[in-house]
């Protein structure tokens, strides 16, 4: 048995509005770094209208899409990009079904949130959309490339 070739990916997480102002931030954060992955870009935002469009383009056509520019742009949202094997599918994973009502217990949107509207994050669906997000919303020199270190930080 071959097993499946899962590469090193990158995706672009975001914590909506609703989860900013609900202090959900460190909670969110937390779930990707216990779950093991790297975080290679972090940043709070306000988005402006064009970027929010831009970033849903493809739900453009939705009766909901104008709704949708409103609560993205609402308040500010925390941009994140994060790395890892296989992290595009698993942080979906971890964030849960669309609808919270369907999101399993122990998802993010399972355990903090109810509504498809107000469902606290946002996660990539495949490796090309993790790229083109990742460079929509940053700026090359906001993104960090590190490698773990093995200095004893702590004595
Ligand atoms: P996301 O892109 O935010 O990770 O969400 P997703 O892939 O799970 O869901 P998608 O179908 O791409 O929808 C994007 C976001 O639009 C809002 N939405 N509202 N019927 C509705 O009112 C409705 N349907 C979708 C949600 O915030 C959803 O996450």
């Amino acid at each position: 048995l071959v097993a499946a070739m899962v590469e090193v990916e990158e995706t672009y997480i975001m914590i909506k509005p609703d989860g900013v102002q609900r202090g959900l931030v460190g909670e969110i954060i937390s779930r990707f770094e216990k779950k093991g992955f790297k975080l290679t870009g972090l940043k709070l935002f306000q988005c402006p209208k064009e970027l929010a469009q831009e970033h849903y383009k493809d739900l453009q056509s939705k009766p909901f899409f104008p709704k949708l520019i409103d609560y993205i742009t609402s308040g500010p949202v925390v941009c994140m990009a994060w790395e890892g094997v296989g992290v595009v599918a698993s942080a979906r994973k971890l964030i849960g079904a669309t609808n919270p009502l369907n999101a399993e217990p122990g998802t993010i949107r399972g355990d903090l949130a109810v509504q498809t509207g107000r469902n606290v994050v946002h996660g990539s669906d495949s490796p090309e959309n993790g790229k083109r997000e990742i460079a929509l919303w940053f700026k090359e020199e906001e993104l960090c490339e590190w490698a773990p270190v093995q200095e004893p930080w702590l004595k």
